[in-house]
């Protein structure tokens, strides 16, 4: 689990600084206050006069529509919890080490996001009979390994055309911010990050498959660089605890007085509903189960907590979440090449003094 000895490059430390994990302490709250969500931005966050804008719906569509903030307002407003993960979490702990944003473990939060169901808007529009994905393309525009580009990601259309998937104008009962995609961003529940794209300009129905660099190039598990890879989608199980006690300014290890200790974290899943948390203090040698609080959503993250009786001497803390699909974590990353997908466990470490 140690990261690769390289260290981290300059323009990495310049992706980190850009894009803020939340801090894990934050997993306490049911809700991610907006500030404290985690953000992943690949370009600049675009000007966007939100009076100007328009969102456009075309392609292989019977109606192509041309809608304002306004419009999008008027239409049936459904608001759902849902945590956003990004593919990437966890990159900057497998070996070697994928250069690219180096997230250790908080690429995650948990939000009530507001905003009209997108099926109804693809309805009105009228999808023909050969369509087979839409597309979402963000007014950000960007190079990556020189391939200019506005970011964009398609979905199957079955996937787009599932009820909770949204077209997003609110965070948690505020205007959605800059950063987080204003004035509209997609919100796809189960997904990983990537999928939802922020600050939306055009959804375009198509007859084939996209093959954009956010698909072809970037997002696919590959084991190595010549192997095409399968595309990532869904979030993996996972999940993470608030670490206890006081933190080391460097390194953030813990310090914990002797005593009852109540641990407490939250565990999330693409795959299914969350039915079991194991929480370790031996380093993953031996588990036992967590309780489990009540589900706030079937894609919002879970709380779980559990008393650890801790004895002085120095320990390591994990925890392990499994889900109805049967997927669970593993004690080491499963290495792919662009670092994508890693839900191995946590582990922190702490010092209990007497
Ligand atoms: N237009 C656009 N949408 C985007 C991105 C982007 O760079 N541009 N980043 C994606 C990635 S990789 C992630 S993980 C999420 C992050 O959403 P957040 O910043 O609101 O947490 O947005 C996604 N949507
Ligand atoms: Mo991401």
């Amino acid at each position: 689990m140690e990261p690769a000895d390289e260290g981290i490059s300059l323009d990495e430390v310049g992706l980190a600084t850009r894009n803020h994990g939340m801090p894990l302490e934050a997993l306490r709250y049911d809700l991610t206050p907006a500030g404290l969500h985690y953000l992943l931005i690949h370009y600049d966050i675009p000007a966007v006069d939100a009076t100007s804008w328009r969102l456009e719906i075309g392609g292989d569509v019977d109606r192509p529509l041309e809608l304002r903030l306004e419009e999008l307002h008027e239409r049936p407003q459904v608001s759902r919890a849902v945590t956003l993960e990004c593919a990437g979490n966890g990159r900057a702990l497998m070996t070697p080490r994928a250069v690219s944003q180096p997230w250790l473990l908080e690429a995650v939060g948990n939000a009530e996001w507001a905003g009209t169901p997108l099926r109804g808007v693809l309805e009105e529009a009228g999808v023909r009979e050969g369509a087979v994905e839409v597309l979402f393309t963000g007014m950000d525009r960007g190079v990556e390994a020189d391939v200019e580009q506005e970011y964009e990601r398609s979905l199957p259309l079955g996937e787009a055309m599932r009820d909770d998937v949204l077209l997003v104008y609110e965070m948690n009962g505020r205007p959605l911010l800059p950063q987080h995609g204003a004035p509209l961003r997609l919100i796809v529940p189960g997904w990983y990050g990537m999928t939802h794209v922020k600050w939306l300009g055009r959804i375009r129905v198509l007859t084939e498959p996209f093959e954009g660099y956010q698909h072809t190039r970037a997002y696919r598990w590959r084991t190595s660089e010549d192997d095409p890879g399968t595309p990532i989608e869904r979030i993996r199980v996972r999940s993470l605890m608030v670490p206890p006690g006081i933190p080391h300014f460097l390194p953030r290890t813990r310090r914990v007085a002797a005593g009852t200790v109540e641990l407490e974290g939250r565990a999330w899943s693409g795959h299914g509903r969350v039915t079991r948390v194991e929480v370790s203090v031996d380093g993953g040698g031996s588990w036992r189960e967590a309780e489990l609080w009540p589900e706030a959503g079937t894609h919002a993250w879970r709380r779980w907590t559990a008393t650890w009786d801790a004895t002085p001497g120095d320990h390591v803390l994990s925890c392990r979440a499994t889900d109805e699909s049967g997927g669970t974590q593993p004690l080491e990353p499963d290495h792919n090449v662009g670092g994508y997908a890693n839900n191995a466990i946590q582990r922190v470490v702490v010092a209990v003094v007497p």
